[in-house]
Order: structure tokens, then C-alpha cells, then sequence
């Protein structure tokens, strides 16, 4: 039976939300209809682990240096066809500095997406910029090919940013640093964007409500990606 293994890879300075999202995605993509829930062959532990802290503390828990790969891989089918997924999350500091472990995972990756937190302090935006620009460097070899990589940009906890128009807002981050969007129209063939809320609410909300977790449109980058192999 046609089987492809597609690797995902989830990139994003530290604290954006990305192992928050990992989770979130796999749990959002247990309930969709258009997709069969996803059997996990390895990683299972780390992803009942990350739900318990997340209902217990309301957090996950940071990923650590020691650890760098948190892989789930799970098997699932969408539209007719099969899949096996790897998600792999790497600690934030790992991407900043675009190590041997976040080179890998790009090489190794059939589709990246990455999480950017449209917050307002001027060093954490110019260095996801950075990372940005360095990971668009690295995928175009110096910039002598085109990216054929799809990359799905999405900004994350969107429950406390709001925001409706994620390509009119990336460029309004991100320009006044540098003009990413230029380098992608230039080099990268696929890439669309998005915004995602992994928790649905600030945790301080869902605490003091007793609220669960309620994600809203984290599919939605992944679901591109995966039509866009
Ligand atoms: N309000 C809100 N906070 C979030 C969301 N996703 C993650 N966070 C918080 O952001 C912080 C960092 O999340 P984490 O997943 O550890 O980020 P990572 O370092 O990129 O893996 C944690 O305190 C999370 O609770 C979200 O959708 N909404
Ligand atoms: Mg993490």
C-alpha cells in the first residue's frame, strides 16, 4: 500500500509556542473528520506528558538542551491518501543559532512551519527576523536556489493578538527591520500565512475559569502544508 513518510518540521525563536502547538496539533487533528486520527509509532510519552503539564500547570514544559529531539510519529490518512508524520520540536536557542540539530531537521523536512509571536520588544523581533533570514539562507543555499520546501508562517496566541490579516501583518513586523517578504516572493515557491491559537485563551483566563485548552485554526498551516507536498 502507498505509504509516504513526510516530516514536518515546527521552527520558532524560544517561547513561541511551539511545543505548546505540537501538542495542540495532534490533539486538533484526533478530532477532524477529513482525517483519520493519528496512531503514534514513537513519541506518544512525550505527547501525554506535555497534555499533563499542560493541564496541570497550564504549561508545558520547556524543551530542554539535553533532549533536542522530541519526536512524535504518528500515521494518519487524509483525502484518500496515507501518511506518516514526524513532528520534531527543537528548543527555541537551537533555531536562534541554527545548529547542527535545526539544520538537520530543515534538510530532513518535506515542509517547515514556523511560529512567529507578533510581540512588541524591539530585540525579540529583530532576532525573529533573523532567524527568518537565516533559515531562508540556509534552505536557499546562500541564495543560489529557489526554496522548494513549502513554509507555512503562522503567528502564534493569536487569542491575545487578534490578528485577521497574517500577510498584511507579517509584512508590517517584519519590514521595518528588513523586507522578508521580497526574499520569499524571490525565493521561496510556496509559502502562505497564518494565525493560530494553540490554548484559545490566555492561561491566566483558563485558570481562573477552569477552562480547558480550546485551540482555534491550528490545522490550518498544517493542512496547507500537507496539500502543498
Ligand atoms: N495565550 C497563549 N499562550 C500560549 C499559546 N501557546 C503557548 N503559549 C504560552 O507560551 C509559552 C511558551 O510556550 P512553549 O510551547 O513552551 O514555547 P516554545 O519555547 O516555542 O516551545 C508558554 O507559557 C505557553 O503557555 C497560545 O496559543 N496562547
Ligand atoms: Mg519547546
Amino acid at each position: 500500500m502507498f505509504r509516504k513518510r513526510r516530516i514536518i518540521g515546527i521552527l520558532g525563536n524560544k517561547g513561541v509556542g511551539k511545543t505548546t502547538y505540537l501538542v495542540m496539533l495532534l490533539k486538533t487533528l484526533s478530532n477532524l473528520k477529513r482525517i483519520t486520527p493519528p496512531r503514534f509509532e514513537e513519541g506518544e510519552e512525550y505527547f501525554f506528558a506535555i497534555q499533563r503539564a499542560l493541564f496541570e500547570h497550564g504549561a508545558p514544559p520547556s524543551t530542554k538542551p539535553a533532549s533536542y529531539y522530541f519526536k512524535i510519529r504518528a500515521k494518519f490518512e487524509a483525502d484518500g491518501k496515507k501518511y506518516e508524520l514526524i513532528t520534531v520540536d527543537l528548543p527555541g536557542g537551537e533555531i536562534e543559532r541554527l545548529g547542527p540539530y535545526c539544520r538537520k531537521l530543515i534538510d530532513y523536512s518535506h515542509g517547515i512551519i514556523f511560529l512567529i509571536e507578533p510581540i512588541n520588544d524591539a530585540i525579540i523581533r529583530i532576532s525573529q527576523v533573523k532567524t527568518i533570514y537565516r533559515i531562508l539562507d540556509y534552505m536557499s543555499s546562500n541564495w543560489r536556489r529557489k526554496i522548494k520546501k513549502p513554509i507555512a508562517i503562522a503567528f502564534s496566541k493569536n487569542d491575545i493578538y487578534n490578528i485577521n490579516d497574517p500577510a498584511k501583518t507579517f509584512w508590517e513586523y517584519t519590514s521595518p527591520i528588513y523586507n522578508l517578504v521580497r526574499l520569499m516572493e524571490i525565493y521561496v515557491e510556496k509559502y502562505a500565512f497564518f494565525a493560530i491559537s494553540s490554548l484559545g485563551a490566555p492561561l491566566e483566563e483558563l485558570r481562573s475559569k477552569g477552562l480547558l485548552p480550546a485551540p482555534k485554526d491550528v490545522e490550518k498551516p498544517f493542512l496547507w502544508i500537507i496539500s502543498n507536498l
